[in-house]
C-alpha cells in the first residue's frame, strides 16, 4: 500500500534555537538539585534536541515551597481579580505575538504539522487564557434562603498551590486548560511536563513572567512520572491535582493523592471513542470527519474516534472512501507546507502501534490500507484502515493512540448503542444522522462525556471536556473547569433585626 507523501529527505531545520531548558522556580531559571539532565529528541530523527533540566523529589520541594509562599504571602490571590486577570491577558497578547516560535518548538519537540500548532492550537492556547482571564473578576458566590433569622452566602475561593501534570500529545494546549482556570481563580502552581515533550512550557511560562507574573506563582519543572510527577502527587503541601494522561497513570496519581492529603484530583484519561455512521448519514461528510477524527494529531488524541461503526447500508460505500482518503493522506516533515501527519511521538509509542497493527492482522481484520513504518527514519506510520473489525479484536478495545482506523458494521440503532457503551471508557461520540430523532435518541443513550453530532473534535475554550467511566472525573474549559478550582466556604451571620 503506497501514500500520497514523498519519501522524506533531510529534515528541514525550524530555524531556531532551545534558549530555555531550565527549571523555572520561583520567577528563576534554575538547574536540578541532582545537577542531572536527560535527552528531549526530534520525533522526526530520533536525535537530540536539547538537553533538559531532570527535576525529582528535592526540586518539586523547592516549586511547592515557592508557590505556597506565593499563595500564602501573596500577591496572586491577594491581588484584585481585576489585575490577575490584566496580567493573563497581557500574557496572551505576547504569546499571540510569538506564535512562529513557540509553533517551531511544539513541532520541534512532539512532531505535529507545523501549520496545525501555528494556526489551530496557538490561537487556541491565547483564546484559553483570553477566557479564562476573563473570569478573573466574574467569579461570584451566592446568598442562601437559610431557614431562621440568617445572612448565609457563600464565597467561592482559590484551594491554594495546584499541581498539575500533562502529557506530550497538546502540550501548550494542556497547559492552558490548567493553567488557565488555576490562575484565574487565584491559585498558584507547580506544572509537570511530559519528558518527551518539556520545551514549550518553558518559553512560554517565561512569556507569563514578562507578563508580569509574580515570581512564585507559576512554577514549571520538567522530569519523569515516577520521581517529579508522583512527588508532586504525593506532596502533602498540594491542595488540588489535576491530571491528564493514561488511565493506568491516573488510578497511580489517585491512589497516591488518597494516600497523602486526600487532595481532590481532576483526572482526563484516555477514550476508545465509537464514530457512528447512520444510513441516513451524508456519507461523504462522514468519512471526511471519520478520517480526520482519527488521524489528527497523528491518531495521539485523547477522544480520537477509534471505533468507527458504519451501518451495514452505506458500509461498503464507506470503506472504499475511508481507504482512498487514507491513501491520500500527505506523511512527511511537519514543517513542510500541507503535510498532514508527521511522525508519532518516540520510539515507544511508534512500537506499540505497529504492535497493535500486527495484532489486527492477525487476529483477522483486513488491512485496506497501510500497515507499516513509513520511511526508513524517526518514528512515521503509515496512515492505516482496518475493516471488518470485531468487538472482541484488541484494536477495537484497547486505546492505539495512532494513525489506526479501525471500521466495523452494524445493523440497528439499539445494537450500536449496546456496542459503543461495552467499553470500560466513556470520553466521547460522534453521531453522523440526518434524523433529529435518530440523533436524539443516540445523544441520551451514549455513556460519554461529549456527544459530537454531524462534527467532530469541535473544541472550544466554553465547552466542558472531560470523561465518563475510566476516562476521567471532572471537567475542564468552560465554567465546569473554572469550578474544579474554587472551593465553596459557607459564612452564616445571625440577623438582630431582620426587615423581612
Ligand atoms: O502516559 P502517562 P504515557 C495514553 C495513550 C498512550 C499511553 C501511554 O494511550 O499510549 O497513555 O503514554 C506523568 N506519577 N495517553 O506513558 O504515563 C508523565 O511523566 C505522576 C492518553 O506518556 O500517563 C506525563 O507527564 N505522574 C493521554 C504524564 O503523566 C506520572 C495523553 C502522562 O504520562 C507518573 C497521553 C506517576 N507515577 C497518553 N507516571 C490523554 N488522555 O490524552 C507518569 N506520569
Amino acid at each position: 500500500f503506497s501514500t500520497a507523501a514523498a519519501a522524506i529527505d533531510e529534515p528541514i531545520h525550524p530555524s531556531i534555537q532551545v534558549d530555555h531548558t531550565q527549571l523555572l522556580i520561583n520567577g528563576q531559571f534554575i538547574d536540578a538539585a541532582s545537577g542531572r539532565t536527560f535527552p528531549t529528541v526530534d520525533p522526526r530523527t530520533g536525535d537530540v534536541i536539547a538537553r533538559v533540566a531532570e527535576g525529582d523529589l528535592e526540586d518539586v520541594n523547592r516549586a511547592v515551597a515557592a508557590a505556597r509562599k506565593a499563595f500564602d504571602e501573596g500577591p496572586w490571590p491577594k491581588m484584585t481579580a481585576y489585575e490577575r486577570s490584566r496580567i493573563m491577558l497581557r500574557f496572551a497578547d505576547l504569546l499571540e505575538k510569538h506564535t512562529e516560535e513557540v509553533a517551531k518548538l511544539e513541532t520541534w519537540d512532539n512532531g505535529k504539522p507545523y501549520e496545525q500548532a501555528a494556526k489551530i492550537e496557538i490561537p487556541m492556547v491565547v483564546r484559553m487564557f483570553r477566557y479564562y482571564a476573563g473570569w478573573a473578576d466574574k467569579i461570584h458566590g451566592l446568598t442562601v434562603p437559610a431557614d431562621g433569622q440568617l445572612h448565609v452566602q457563600t464565597l467561592h475561593e482559590p484551594y491554594g498551590v495546584c499541581g498539575l501534570i500533562i502529557p506530550w500529545n497538546f502540550p501548550l494546549l494542556l497547559y492552558s486548560w490548567k493553567v488557565g482556570p488555576a490562575l484565574a481563580c487565584g491559585n498558584t502552581v507547580v506544572l509537570k511536563t511530559a519528558e518527551q515533550t518539556p520545551l514549550s512550557a518553558i518559553y512560554v511560562s517565561k512569556l507569563f513572567h514578562e507578563a508580569g507574573l509574580p515570581p512564585g506563582v507559576l512554577n514549571v519543572v520538567s522530569g519523569f512520572g515516577p520521581t517529579a510527577g508522583a512527588a508532586l502527587s504525593s506532596h502533602m503541601d498540594v491542595n488540588k491535582l489535576s491530571f491528564t494522561g493514561s488511565t493506568a497513570t491516573g488510578k497511580i496519581v489517585l491512589a497516591l493523592a488518597a494516600k497523602s492529603n486526600l487532595k481532590p484530583v481532576t483526572l482526563e484519561l484516555g477514550g476508545k471513542s465509537p464514530f457512528i455512521v447512520c444510513k441516513d448519514a451524508d456519507v461523504d461528510k462522514a468519512v471526511e470527519l471519520a478520517h480526520s477524527a482519527l488521524f489528527f494529531n497523528q491518531g495521539q488524541c485523547c477522544c480520537a474516534g477509534s471505533r468507527t461503526l458504519v451501518h451495514e447500508n452505506v458500509y461498503d460505500e464507506f470503506v472504499e472512501k475511508a481507504k482512498a482518503r487514507a491513501l491520500k493522506r500527505v506523511v512527511g516533515d511537519p514543517f513542510k507546507t500541507g503535510i498532514e501527519q508527521g511522525p508519532q511521538i518516540d520510539n515507544e509509542q511508534f512500537k506499540k502501534i505497529l504492535k497493535y497493527i500486527r495484532s489486527g492482522i492477525e487476529s483477522g481484520a483486513t488491512l485496506e490500507s497501510g500497515g507499516e513504518q513509513f520511511g526508513s527514519k524517526g518514528y512515521y506510520i503509515q496512515p492505516t484502515v482496518f475493516s471488518n473489525v470485531q468487538d472482541d479484536m484488541l484494536i477495537a478495545k484497547d486505546e492505539i493512540f495512532g494513525p489506526v482506523q479501525s471500521i466495523s458494521k452494524f445493523k440497528d440503532l439499539e445494537e450500536v448503542v449496546q456496542r459503543a457503551n461495552a467499553s470500560s471508557y466513556g470520553l466521547a461520540a460522534g453521531v453522523f444522522t440526518q434524523n433529529l430523532e435518530t440523533a436524539n435518541t443516540l445523544t441520551r443513550a451514549l455513556r460519554v462525556g461529549t456527544v459530537w453530532i454531524n462534527c467532530y473534535d469541535i473544541f472550544d475554550a466554553a465547552v466542558p471536556f472531560g470523561g465518563f467511566k475510566m476516562s476521567g472525573q471532572g471537567r475542564e474549559k468552560g465554567i465546569y473547569g473554572l469550578s474544579s478550582y474554587l472551593q465553596v466556604k459557607a459564612v452564616v451571620t445571625p440577623l438582630k433585626n431582620p426587615a423581612w
